[in-house]
């Protein structure tokens, strides 16, 4: 394959532009209260693979979208990631240490910065949604933004997070597994392609073939994460390995076995890409993402 056309050649290109557009969204550090803006962007921009910006702009590019808008929304959708990794790891949730190889934000800033740094990024990324020229129809960019308070609030990623908490001890039915994983993940993921076509033209046609997508790499994503929890080291993922277990959480691995739910990323690979189809080539960066998604080691 040309180097144009592999991944990891675009997702540079594309990461450089998610980075300026996040440098240009977020506070300076300097700028008070700048123990705050510091915290923030310590959450922000210290690492993470960025797999949500980069899903928005390869649905985005499918539909010829402009590259500034997807950056925004992108960004958008990633500091909503960013602000649920540092309420997620607080004593009052999973109470870790580690996230992207570096002390999580309460214990480097303290736990009521962290509420705050978590609060703040979310305003932030409906501030950025909201700010003029990220579609030609208001009304357009007002669905925009509703689509991402849907992802990221009680029917999405906050109320997947409550049925997470709420499930310590116990064991889950697979398809109750199901349910809590397409809320808690499986929500943004689909906010990102859908946040990143909305920004092109024809996304109202092409939403079908997408939400399929969307939900088979938002699953392979969990159940990719269950399985790398204990099969990988704390040193490569970033963040503390083991956790599910040593919690009593309920996962894929706990409930179909290692070997099944192995077998169960590569069938929802397949269904991601079979919901390609009817875009051809022009879906080859969906394409390389649901690879990376299913092949990833940290
Ligand atoms: C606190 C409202 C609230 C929600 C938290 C996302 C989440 C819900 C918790 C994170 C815990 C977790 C391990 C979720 C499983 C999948 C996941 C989101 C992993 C982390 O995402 P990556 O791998 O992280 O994209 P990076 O660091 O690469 O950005």
């Amino acid at each position: 394959m040309s180097g144009a056309l592999t991944l990891p050649s675009w997702s540079t290109a594309v990461l450089a532009e998610v980075e300026a557009e996040l440098e240009r969204l977020l506070p300076p550090a300097a700028q008070a209260p700048a123990h705050l803006h510091g915290a923030m962007r310590y959450a922000v921009l210290l690492g993470g693979k960025r797999v949500r910006p980069l899903l928005a702009f390869a649905a985005g590019e499918l539909l010829e979208a402009p590259r500034a808008r997807l950056a925004r929304a992108g960004c958008a959708v990633e500091l909503i990631h960013a602000y649920s990794l540092v309420h997620d790891d607080m004593p009052c949730m999973d109470n870790d240490v580690l996230r992207r190889g570096k002390p999580t934000v309460h214990v480097a800033w303290g736990e009521a910065t962290a509420l705050l740094v978590g609060d703040a990024l979310q305003s932030l990324a409906f501030d950025a949604l909201g700010q003029p020229g990220l579609a030609d129809d208001a009304a357009v960019q007002l669905s925009m933004v509703r689509l991402l308070a849907v992802a990221s609030g009680s029917a999405g990623m906050a109320g997947g997070q409550a049925i997470d908490l709420d499930s310590v001890g116990k064991r889950l039915t697979r398809e109750q597994l199901e349910t809590m994983h397409r809320a808690k993940t499986g929500a943004l993921l689909r906010a990102a392609i859908l946040l990143g076509a909305a920004c092109g033209s024809g996304s109202v046609e092409a939403q079908p073939a997408l939400e399929r997508y969307a939900a088979a790499i938002g699953l392979a994503f969990q159940v990719v994460d269950d399985i790398l929890d204990v099969e990988t080291d704390s040193a490569v993922l970033g963040k503390t390995a083991g956790k599910d277990a040593e919690q009593d959480k309920p996962t894929y691995v706990s409930i179909l076995g290692l070997d099944t739910s192995k077998a169960l990323a590569r069938d929802l690979h397949g269904e991601a890409l079979a919901a390609l189809a009817p875009f051809g080539q022009r879906a080859l960066r969906l394409r390389q993402l649901a690879d990376f998604i299913v092949a990833r080691k940290f």
